[in-house]
């Protein structure tokens, strides 16, 4: 009962379960309270992901969007302000957080079809130190860029981002909720990726499937102010080490296995390509989602697409007008990608 699912779901990643090892590990994981720093899992998960990222700590926090916001609240000041791309998910999909609890103001310049931003852009967007101007504290870089079509970023890119933005004294955040599947698209590690970086959020609970959590990870000093202002948000969160404990098994078994999901993702993509009223962009997917838009002369629209779909036990997730994004992800198999093609082909 507990592993049937009743629609083919490729929203996102974000609707993985627990595997049925991880689900066995929280229920015989180890706990303490992780406020007082007790809790031996919660220590453990944080001590391997700064590992992994290459960075001094880690702090587990409740989301993506927890973790985005508190490195953005702990590097800058009310009144400063963030660089990122306009189809950054900070910019998009965070709520306005870091304003709205922040002050922090997001200066946006456009994200480039595969997902970075100009370096002449970002040039120009760091302020002069001039009394009229927010102080540019921050630049904000996602990989995979997940509005961009999932795209990963190569580590020369970010490193000269980094420089940039430490030669003009402001610091790099990188949004890797989906890292490992940047590196294990381009043949890398996660620490290779993340190191121009001074702060690096990832996602535990999207492709590598454990139920809730993120981990920031950056020098032991900024992560200690960190740990502050998730108290301050109210996530603190006790034994956590149930949470914990799949993220570690995330860590250790779940990376490698991703490259299935790159691979089923272009398996759809190509079947999907078939169809007459579909259009896929050159050189996608590059990771576990693809991106798929109805052709401009179909009058279908989308949500009508979606809708029939669903009643095919198919669900997907609409972009704009004319784009689809189906994700693939651990619970989705060959079968799967098989029954989405067909249904597609009956549907359009
Ligand atoms: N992305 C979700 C939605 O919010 C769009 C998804 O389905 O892809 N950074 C990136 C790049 C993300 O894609 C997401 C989630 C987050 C941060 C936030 O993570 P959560 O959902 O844990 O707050």
């Amino acid at each position: 009962m507990l592993y049937s699912f009743p629609y083919i779901d490729l929203r996102s990643d974000t609707v993985t379960h627990p595997t049925p090892e991880m689900r066995k590990a929280m229920a015989e994981a180890e706990v303490g309270d992780d406020v007082y720093r007790e809790d031996p899992t919660v220590n453990c998960l944080e001590e391997l992901a700064a590992e992994k990222m290459g960075k001094e700590a880690g702090l587990f926090v409740a989301s993506g969007t927890m973790g985005n916001l508190i490195a953005v609240l702990a590097q800058s000041s009310r009144g400063d302000e963030a660089i990122m791309g306009d189809l950054g998910h900070t910019f998009l999909f965070e709520g306005g957080g870091i304003s709205a609890f922040g002050g922090v103001f997001a200066h946006i310049i456009p994200n480039q079809p595969d997902g970075t931003l100009d370096i002449c852009d970002l040039e120009t967007a760091i302020r002069p130190i001039d009394i009229h101007c927010p102080i540019s504290r921050l630049i904000i870089l996602e990989n995979t860029h997940n509005h961009c079509g999932g795209v990963p970023i190569s580590a020369a890119y970010t490193k000269q981002v980094g420089d940039l933005a430490h030669t003009r004294g402001l610091r790099l955040h990188l949004d890797g909720a989906r890292i490992f599947n940047a590196a294990v698209a381009l043949n890398t590690s996660a620490k290779e990726l993340a190191a121009p970086a001074d702060t690096v959020l990832f996602c535990l609970s999207k492709g590598l499937c454990a139920p809730v959590g993120s981990v920031i990870c950056g020098s032991r000093a900024l992560i200690s102010k960190m740990r502050r202002i998730r108290k301050q948000l109210g996530g603190g969160m006790r034994q956590a080490g149930i949470l914990a404990a799949a993220g570690i098994i995330a860590l250790e078994k779940m990376v490698e296995r991703l490259a299935e999901d790159h691979y089923h993702a272009k398996l759809l993509a190509d079947g999907l390509a078939q169809i007459n009223g579909l259009e896929l962009y050159k050189g996608m997917p590059q990771t576990n989602m693809v991106f798929i838009s109805m052709k401009e002369k179909d009058k279908q629209a989308v949500g009508e697409v979606k809708e029939k779909l669903k009643s095919k036990k198919i669900l997907v997730g609409i972009v704009d007008r004319r784009h689809f994004r189906l994700v693939t992800h651990y619970w989705i198999d060959r079968k799967d990608i098989n029954a989405v093609i067909t249904a597609f082909s009956e549907v359009i």
